[in-house]
């Protein structure tokens, strides 16, 4: 499992107030401890904050790099943002995200063309949210092919199918899972990824809802996940889980992290 960890996104009321005063250190330790978790990128996401999104997003990138190594998934839907925290990225950053988006699609796609960047393709259009697994399919399907045409490789292309809320409709939770299934089994050697918790948006115990979830996704071929890595049953729920999937030879990691105490949460 590819993990981005989630926890510097400006909508958070703490990161937020963090970015607008540059507090270097509350980035910087939001950072390490995911890093140290086992987070394989840093999501930044400087969203909320219109007009200074590229220079704020710079600013992240920069501070976050300051302190670990683990690149970052670059959290946009603004091509100028994105471009402006590439310029002072160093090594090989993850792009979140393109889509369907006529302006995001046309804008970005230049960006990422020939490039060796991770890219997540959200599959959204201008028709609005994906709400079946068609739906899913139609939008993923012309995502990847214009990334590959492109000359992005399959294997750093980690498609998003949307995670809708459960509380909305009954069927999201189903739609979403066969999504995975089909994406995977229809572009060999593709990834896929997605912002997990909105499955639970509107309920209570949310995180209980996001555990299940993660682990019924796993089991249809998800390998990658926008989460918070410091939620240590979510983190010990996929080294279990990717053993049942058949992942995990011999179990080697299941051992690895039991050694580690990483099942003691
Ligand atoms: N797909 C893609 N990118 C995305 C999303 C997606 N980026 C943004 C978002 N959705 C995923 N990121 C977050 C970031 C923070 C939170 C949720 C999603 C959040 N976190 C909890 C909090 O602040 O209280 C903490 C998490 C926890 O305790 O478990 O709200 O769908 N491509």
């Amino acid at each position: 499992m590819i993990i981005v960890g989630e926890l510097i996104n400006a909508s958070r009321k703490a990161i937020g107030a963090a970015i607008e005063a540059e507090d270097v250190e509350t980035i910087q330790k939001v950072a390490a401890d995911q890093a140290e978790a086992g987070a394989n990128y840093i999501d930044v996401n400087a969203g909320i904050f219109v007009g200074k999104e590229p220079e704020y997003l710079t600013w992240l990138v920069e501070t976050v790099q300051d302190v670990t190594e683990t690149p970052c998934a670059i959290d946009s839907p603004d091509p100028k943002a994105i471009e402006a925290a590439l310029s002072v990225h160093k090594g090989t950053p993850m792009i979140n995200s393109i889509s369907l988006e006529k302006d995001r699609y046309d804008n970005l796609m230049p960006v990422v063309a020939g490039t060796d960047y991770k890219v997540i393709a959200l599959c959204m259009s201008d028709e609005g949210m994906p709400e079946t697994v068609d739906d899913r399919l139609k939008i993923a399907d012309k995502l990847v092919n214009g990334l590959i045409q492109n000359n992005v490789k399959v294997e750093n292309i980690f498609v998003d199918p949307l995670v809708q809320p459960m509380s909305v409709n009954t069927s999201f939770g189903v739609e979403f899972v066969n999504s995975v299934e089909a994406i995977m089994s229809k572009f060999p050697g593709i990834h896929t990824a997605c912002g997990l918790s909105n499955i639970s948006y509107g309920l209570p115990a949310r995180k209980f809802m996001n555990q299940t979830f993660m682990v019924m996704a796993i089991a249809k071929g998800l390998d990658g996940a926008i989460m918070n890595p410091l939620d240590k049953k979510m983190m010990a729920n996929i080294i279990a889980a990717e053993a049942l999937a058949g992942k995990d030879e011999y179990c080697m990691n299941y051992l690895k992290a039991f050694r580690a105490g990483k099942f003691d949460v």
